[in-house]
């Protein structure tokens, strides 16, 4: 089924399911190279979610700014390839939000464990705003919060399960959204957890 939030948005419920299994097995192989760990913002808070990336281009925060870096800080080595099932994956799920042709390079992995959110903000570090974001929940539910344009704009609740896939392209890729507190639960596959996907073409 599929849901519009937004013009441009749209949520795809269920849309990972087929690519489960292979998913998991490949975030495994991931986050043995390039592990989560809690970066730091601008302004020198601690976020409470967890990130690693993989794919050419990986996004972060620290003291000095936020961008997209080839290397992972805390190996001082590349971040590891982007799986094929997740570029595909992330390929499919634009389709089929109406975006064809989609080639991500990067892949932000955020990972939320109970109390942990993530405030409103904007995504912009990316280099061409027109490309789409495909975003694949895992684990325990979220809830996503949709703003608008404004900062002030009052932010709309989504609930995003295990393999809901949200899509943004158009006019709603530059609304302010986040994740409110992740409520504590236990995920059949994935425990006390929720795993974010995050596909863009940054660069
Ligand atoms: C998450 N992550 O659930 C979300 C999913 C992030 C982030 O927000 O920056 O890591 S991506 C949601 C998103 C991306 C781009 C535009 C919009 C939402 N939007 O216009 O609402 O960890
Ligand atoms: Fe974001």
């Amino acid at each position: 089924p599929v849901v519009t939030m937004a013009a441009g948005a749209v949520l795809l419920r269920g849309f990972a399911r087929p690519y489960e299994a292979e998913l998991l097995a490949a975030l495994r192989d991931v986050l043995a190279i390039s592990p989560f760990r809690h970066m730091t913002t601008p302004g020198g808070h601690v976020m409470s979610v967890a990130m690693t990336n993989c794919g050419a281009a990986g996004w972060l925060t620290d003291r000095s700014g936020y961008r997209y870096d080839g290397i992972d800080p805390k190996t001082a080595s590349p971040w590891p390839a982007m799986p094929d099932c997740f570029a595909a994956l992330a390929r499919a799920a634009a389709e089929a939000a109406g975006h064809g042709g989609f080639q991500p390079d990067a892949c932000l992995i955020n990972r939320y464990i109970p109390g942990a959110r993530l405030s409103l903000h904007q995504d912009r570090n990316e280099r061409d705003v027109a490309h789409p974001i495909i975003s694949v929940s895992l684990g325990l539910p979220a809830t996503f919060l949709f703003g608008g344009a404004r900062r002030y704009d009052r932010p709309r609740r989504f609930a995003l399960e295990h393999c809901d896939i949200a899509a943004w392209g158009g006019p709603s890729r530059l609304h302010f959204h986040g994740v409110a507190e992740l409520k504590d639960g236990e995920h059949d596959m994935l425990g006390r957890q929720r795993i974010n996907l995050t596909f863009r073409k940054a660069l």
